[in-house]
């Protein structure tokens, strides 16, 4: 009763990383330090993904960002509006954005119950002064920077931290089904967004100016190889071999998949065999940054 007789869909996923870099070069009114550009190959991939959704309906933004950081369970924003300053500890000078956002309480609220039905400790964050993270204002603003669409937000439970990447996986692919089979009761299209870099070791200092492009490459050939390999499988639609590989790949390119959303979102697509389609590649700071998408809504027998 009062459940919508249409049956709700995940029509794309999104591997979409937040480096705060991303805002900075793009000179949004709402952040405050001013660029000369840069990164202009991974903007340009967000931008190509903003077209391919452009003429798609959806009705929220499910976002998991690892820079949300709960020890205690998976957490979801649980109030309709939050405004705010958000910060970047690492980098301030970069980011000061002034961010408004909108919650789809009923929608967080039902894949918060229903991971709490599957045994998962979950818990709604009621603080109206929480600040949230970067992560999530970075990708929410490359992703659709007219804000215009609600989000739900979820946390990553730094389970890899206490346990292994073996555990943070079983609780992911759990939390995936989970925010998947929410999805689809709750008669919403909804777009899925795994907000984190792939390989993850960033240079220890920073250049005078931080969008000179000439500084800006992969830190080691090693994390190279490594980002092209998980590529390689987003493109040829190898999500089983990506969860196989995850331990070996968080590890030795101290990917940020450690925070659990890469495997999240690959369970709430249940593990496509179709091809993810790549809009964009970069380094940051010497780290790896794929954008991908998922098109879900093409590929709905599968
Ligand atoms: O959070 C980040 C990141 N994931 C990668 C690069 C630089 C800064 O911030
Ligand atoms: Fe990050």
């Amino acid at each position: 009763m009062g459940v919508s007789m249409t049956k709700g869909e995940i029509v794309a996923g999104c591997l979409a990383p937040h480096p705060p870099h991303l805002v900075y070069a793009e000179n949004p009114p709402q952040n405050e330090p001013v660029a000369e550009g840069g990164w202009e190959q991974l903007r340009w991939g967000y931008e190509r993904l903003r077209e391919s959704l452009a003429d798609v309906e959806y009705d929220a933004i499910v976002l998991l960002s690892p820079h949300w950081q709960t020890y205690v369970g998976t957490h979801f924003l649980g109030l309709p509006h939050f405004k705010n300053l958000s910060v970047d500890p690492v980098f301030p000078n970069l980011f000061r954005y002034h961010y408004e956002l909108d919650i789809d309480i009923e929608l967080s609220k039902q894949i918060h119950d229903r991971a709490a039905e599957a045994g998962l400790a979950v818990k709604m964050m009621n603080n109206p002064d929480f600040r949230i993270d970067y992560g999530t204002i970075t990708t929410g603003h490359m992703f659709n920077p007219e804000w215009d669409k609600p989000f739900v937000v979820v946390s990553s439970n730094r389970s890899r931290d206490y346990y292994s990447v073996e555990v943070m996986q079983e609780m992911m692919m759990e939390l995936g089904r989970v925010t998947r089979e929410a999805i689809l009761a709750s008669g919403k299209k909804v777009v899925v967004l795994a907000s984190n870099s792939l390989s993850h070791r960033h240079f220890t200092t920073e250049s005078a100016i931080p969008e000179d492009m000439s500084k800006e490459h992969i830190t080691s050939h090693a994390m190279h190889l490594w980002d092209m390999r998980m590529i390689e499988y987003f493109r040829t639609g190898q999500a089983q071999r990506i969860i196989d590989e995850m331990p070996e790949f968080t590890e030795q390119a101290i990917a940020e998949s450690d925070g659990g959303g890469l495997t999240w979102l690959l369970s709430t697509l249940d593990l496509p065999t179709y091809p993810g389609i790549l809009h964009g590649y970069g380094t940051i700071i010497g780290t790896g940054n794929a954008i991908v998408e998922w098109p879900a809504r093409n590929h709905k027998e599968a």
